[in-house]
């Protein structure tokens, strides 16, 4: 009886500690998400004209991914993509957004940060939005809403789009920070709304940065913009103090909830356009501005670490750092970026670059940390997207993925965590949507597209004849086999058109039952 009584109370304790345990063993996790940094622009990745010690720090100690892919070359869509495990290029208005784009995804969809939510995490977002925020004709003097909180994040602070765009101001849990209501703000993407000054008409005004194409409509900051904006004068950002400001709302994000799980998305500014690092980071590489935006890049990397070190918390926390698109230079303000850049080769190895359909546009740095599991200084050749970071992430934390959301989000955990060399087997990479990749064979549609951007200088990928590439031997895509091969490309073309007719590319994934 007392055997029975005393192996009872020690299956029970057994099964609690084992309860106990497996959550317990469940990560902080911590998405870095850059703007615009290319394959190259890091040194673990094999840039020498820029040194990045703590983005390689992330490398040495943990794993590096050589074969990342955001899921498209442009911001808008990666991002759309990576939160709700949808490619963008299923559904219209999911393209580079203005600055008074409504919210793009559906308030209380499924997303990443709903995923980890009902997983007990506390989930805050920081930086870069670019997704649209609050209905059609919102006002930006009152509650700004739906937003981050309606996708599954409890705290945010936001730049609403771009640097480049209006609204200049700061977004904090709903609402401008530091706005005087008796200076309401007016944006427009169409007409100017009153005379003001703009780089147009007076590119005298621009002490900060000149535009090189677009961007000359209004001023602020000595900097002329996209977008028309009136007002908002107190709330104004300050670009040079940009990083820091962002840095200090995450790792004050750290701090507040460092004793409980969480997920905090930290999207930088840099090292999109415009480039106005802080003045202690100017001069820091011989490649102006881009250069020295790495270099501020690199130390709000190392700030999220050093404020992870110093709570005693690095070893049980996931730090992913990654990027939202391919490598530009001169994306719009005279930066001297193509002038300086010297040697230097912001994609690395590959073609192209953002906005491109060749591998710069979408294959990326791809860090993971995570002391308590991954081993430190590995790296991993598994074909990953960041589209795959919802059922990823649902895996991890033991939350469903029911078959009718994410229609292109793959679990890719053991590939994420350097345990498994499996991936996904193929990848529709999107700057056009027509290039497939199909393990290292990668196929790009013929189109009549333009094959070269001459004011950002980038190769677009595109070309009238079909293109094939294996990616194992050509990792340039320089030799085009569509000729040799010409029963590859036709399976490789069915594919494509398959995948994007069927609206969706996991398997198991049940499209009737949709919402
Ligand atoms: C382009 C802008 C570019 C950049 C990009 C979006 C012009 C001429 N170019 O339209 O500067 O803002 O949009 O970049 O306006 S992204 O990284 O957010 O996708
Ligand atoms: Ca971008």
């Amino acid at each position: 009886m007392q055997r029975t009584l005393f192996s009872s109370i020690a299956i029970g304790l057994l099964l609690l500690f084992q309860r106990n345990a497996g959550t317990a063993e469940l990560p902080n996790i911590i998405l870095i998400y850059a703007d615009d940094i290319g394959y190259g622009d890091l040194s673990c990745y094999g840039a020498k004209s820029v040194s990045t010690p703590n983005l390689d720090r992330l490398a040495t100690e943990g794993l590096k991914h050589t074969d990342g892919h955001s899921a498209s070359a442009t911001c808008t869509p990666s991002r759309y993509a990576l939160l709700t495990g949808e490619y963008a290029w299923r559904r219209k208005g999911t393209g580079v957004a203005t600055g008074d784009a409504s919210i793009i995804i559906e308030p209380g969809r499924t997303t990443l940060a709903s995923i980890l939510k009902s997983a007990n995490y506390q989930t805050g977002y920081v930086g870069k939005w670019h997704l649209g925020l609050g209905r059609p004709g919102m006002s930006w003097n009152g509650p700004i809403s739906p937003g981050p909180k309606e996708l599954g994040f409890e705290e945010h602070f936001l730049i609403p789009a771009t640097g480049d765009r209006v609204p200049c101001v700061y977004v904090e849990n709903g609402k401008v920070k530091g706005l005087d209501p008796s200076d309401p703000i007016t944006i427009s993407f169409g007409k100017p709304i009153d005379n003001s000054p703009t780089g147009k008409s007076r590119p005298d005004l621009l002490f900060r940065t000149k535009p090189s194409h677009g961007h000359d409509m209004t001023i602020v900051n000595g900097i002329s913009r996209i977008g028309y904006m009136t007002g908002g004068k107190s709330a104004l950002w300050d670009d040079e103090t940009m990083a820091d400001v962002i840095t200090g709302k995450a790792t004050d994000f750290i701090d507040k909830h460092q004793k409980s799980r969480f997920f905090l998305y930290f999207s930088t500014h840099d090292i999109h356009v415009p480039r106005v690092p802080h003045p202690r980071f100017v001069g820091k590489t011989a490649m102006g501005p881009r250069g020295d935006a790495i270099v501020q890049l690199d130390w709000c990397v190392g700030q999220i670490l050093d404020k992870l070190d110093h709570l005693g918390i690095s070893k049980n926390t996931m730090v992913i750092f990654s990027s939202d698109n391919g490598p530009v230079v001169d994306d719009g303000y005279q930066e001297e970026a193509v002038k300086k850049i010297g040697l230097h080769k912001p994609a690395g190895p590959f073609r192209g670059g953002k906005y491109s359909n060749f591998e710069g546009g979408t294959r990326i740095p791809f860090l993971v940390r995570w002391p308590a599991r991954i081993k430190p200084g590995t790296t991993s050749e598994a074909l990953i997207c960041q589209v795959d970071f919802p059922a990823t992430f649902a895996k991890l934390t033991g939350q469903d993925f029911p078959a009718n959301i994410g229609p292109d989000s793959f679990d890719v955990l053991g590939a994420l965590l350097g345990e498994s060399k499996n991936g996904r087997d193929h990848l529709v990479e999107d700057a056009s949507l027509r290039s497939l990749r199909l393990g290292s064979l990668k196929y790009i549609q013929g189109s009549q597209g333009k094959t070269f951007n001459k004011l950002t200088g980038t190769e677009l990928g595109n070309a009238s004849e079909a293109q094939l590439y294996d990616l194992a031997a050509d990792l340039g895509e320089q030799k085009n086999l569509a000729m040799e091969r010409p029963d590859q490309v036709a399976a490789m073309q069915i594919r494509l058109q398959q995948i994007r007719d069927s609206g969706f590319s996991r398997p198991g994934f049940q499209p009737q039952l949709q919402k």
